[in-house]
């Protein structure tokens, strides 16, 4: 396949990228974290988008060295903010089922960490409720030694998988992420009403903060703020961003 070769080559040549998507508080509006995407810019197909190449990259196992480089990437560039005297927050990683699943993931972790001498409160990391769900106990052992490193871990596209809440509160998470689907819905459907109701009430009850996903508009805004939800990402606030310009961002909101 001619897209994975590509895709092979495209860490050497320095065709992928991160683009960081603000979260900001619902209640001071502050950006209180990132969310960081990946990008590939290819040189004859344009931008290719990750919702097409991670799951290439998950299939051909191509996914240990791609999501080593944006763990590698964010922290270098975390690092770099702080030197040029930046007030960075966290910055959420995004872990495919397999990379969480390779044995070597705490040690990665902690050795992109400390490369950078970074704080490891800067850094999260977003697992999927799935991957999270698929092998508990050997999950619940991952996610403890993740978290006793000190970097922030977020249960994300929460409300699509199916946790059991005996399973949930053993997890050491800090966030749930309400999966975009729900918010999208919520002037329609009055379900995803009912079902992001639960989940901060859940969330809260677990002493987990929640972020909504994909807030695109005003009313579904207020409603989340009604709702007391934490956090809101999405294009109301604004788009993923070069790292330059997330980073203007951050420097005129201090
Ligand atoms: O930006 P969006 O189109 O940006 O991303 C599409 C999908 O790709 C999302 O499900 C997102 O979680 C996933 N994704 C984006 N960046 C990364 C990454 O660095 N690693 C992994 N594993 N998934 C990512
Ligand atoms: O699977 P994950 O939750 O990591 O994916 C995040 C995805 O959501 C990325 O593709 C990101 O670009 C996308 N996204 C972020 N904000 C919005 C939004 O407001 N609307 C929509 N439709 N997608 C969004
Ligand atoms: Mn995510
Ligand atoms: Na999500």
């Amino acid at each position: 396949l001619a897209l994975e070769a590509d895709l092979r080559r495209a860490l050497e040549r320095g065709e992928l990228l991160v683009h960081y998507q603000p979260q900001v508080s619902l209640r001071g509006g502050e950006v209180v974290g990132a969310e960081a995407l990946v990008r590939w810019h290819h040189p004859r197909r344009g931008m290719v988008s990750p919702a097409d190449f991670i799951p290439l990259a998950e299939e051909t196992g191509l996914i240990d060295a791609l999501g080593e480089w944006v763990l590698r990437e964010v922290c270098r560039q975390q690092r770099q903010w702080l030197d040029q005297g930046l007030n960075v927050p966290q910055v959420g990683v995004n872990l495919s089922a397999r990379q969480f699943r390779h044995p070597d993931l705490v040690g990665l972790v902690a050795q992109s960490l400390r490369e950078q001498r970074l704080r490891p409160s800067l850094l999260g990391l977003e697992i999927t409720e799935s991957a999270a769900m698929h092998d508990v106990e050997s999950a619940i052992a991952t996610v403890t030694r993740l978290r006793s490193l000190g970097v922030g871990l977020s249960l994300d596209d929460f409300g699509t998988g199916y946790s059991s809440l005996s399973h949930l509160k053993r997890f050491p998470l800090d966030h749930l992420k309400i999966d975009r689907s729900f918010v999208s819905d919520l002037g329609t459907d009055p379900d995803s009403a009912a079902i992001c109701n639960a989940v901060v009430g859940l969330a809260h009850s677990l002493g987990l903060r929640v972020v909504a996903e994909g807030v695109e508009t005003e009313s579904q805004m207020l409603f989340l703020r009604r709702q007391r939800c934490d956090e809101l990402q999405g294009y109301l606030f604004s788009r993923p961003l070069p790292a330059a310009d997330y980073a203007a961002l951050l420097a005129c909101g201090r």
